[in-house]
């Protein structure tokens, strides 16, 4: 029948990304639910991952991929989510910022800058998209800065100049969070620090954080993705609220395929 048809035409894969990242738990979780006994996720990276989705829309070939908005790939193709009646992925969540402990004292003016950091999944996709057309991340990340003075303003409102002290951010090579974290680079370069970003995969993310080894990320997304991470680390890392609302998870398929639901694959 068709089910058996997408199955096949895919080889019983879900194009997965980087072992770390919440979503391939949560792929796991969902092969388990839905009785995909015959399916597997691969694992790889959300750079890879997007040039198989590139590879096989551009032949219009069947594809199941690990997706999740704000990305820039709903703006390149016509994408669908499968729908999840079991809630596998969870509902829409938001991405947080998280700070080591003691960050408030050591840099107060970092950690007010990091608090009020908020943006919309189309101030991110103005960045993630001319990262994805060739921009170079510092320069797609100035760009937008200089264009939402309003914005950066905003979340240096107050905030006293510091004078070349140093914070460490971590990220995980996702677009989502290379956008996010080159833009607020910036803006605590512009009140005086000096910032390193180092990129890490998620587990190492979290327990940089957790031990202090990197001041802060603005990649936890939760109350979902990352819930294993942050209840294995609870009480070692200050949560500094949402830096977005609305984002989700889930499986994406090429609008073209002839399905609409996880329980279509089994
Ligand atoms: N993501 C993007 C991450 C969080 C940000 C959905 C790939 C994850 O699954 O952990």
């Amino acid at each position: 029948d068709d089910t058996t048809s997408v199955g096949k035409s895919v080889d019983y894969k879900i194009t997965g990304i980087d072992p770390g990242a919440g979503i391939m738990e949560a792929t796991e979780k969902a092969i388990k639910e839905y009785d995909l006994d015959e399916w597997d996720v691969t694992t790889g990276s959300g750079a890879a991952m997007t040039a198989s989705l590139k590879k096989a829309y551009d032949k219009e070939k069947p594809i199941i991929v690990t997706g999740w908005t704000p990305h820039w790939k709903f703006a390149k193709f016509d994408l669908k989510y499968l729908e999840d009646p079991k809630g596998v992925y969870g509902g829409e969540e938001q991405i947080k910022t998280i700070a080591r402990t003691g960050l408030a004292e050591d840099l107060p003016e970092a950690h007010q800058v990091l608090s009020n950091f908020h943006w919309t999944e189309e101030d991110m996709g103005e960045v993630m998209v001319a990262i994805q057309e060739g921009e170079k991340e510092d320069v797609a990340a100035q760009n937008w800065v200089d264009a939402n003075a309003d914005k950066v303003a905003e979340w240096t409102e107050g905030v006293n100049e510091v004078d070349g002290d140093k914070i460490k951010l971590a990220y995980v090579a996702w677009d989502s969070e290379i956008a996010s974290h080159n833009v607020v680079k910036l803006v605590l370069e512009s009140v005086g620090y000096d910032v390193t970003l180092t990129q890490v995969e998620a587990g190492p993310l979290w327990t940089a954080v957790a031990d202090g080894s990197a001041d802060a990320s603005l990649a936890a997304w939760l109350p979902i993705t990352h819930k294993t991470y942050a209840d294995k680390f609870d009480g070692k890392f200050e949560d500094l609220g949402a830096n977005m609302d609305g984002v989700k998870i889930g499986l994406v398929v090429p609008k073209y395929m002839d399905i609409e639901s996880i329980e279509d694959l089994k």
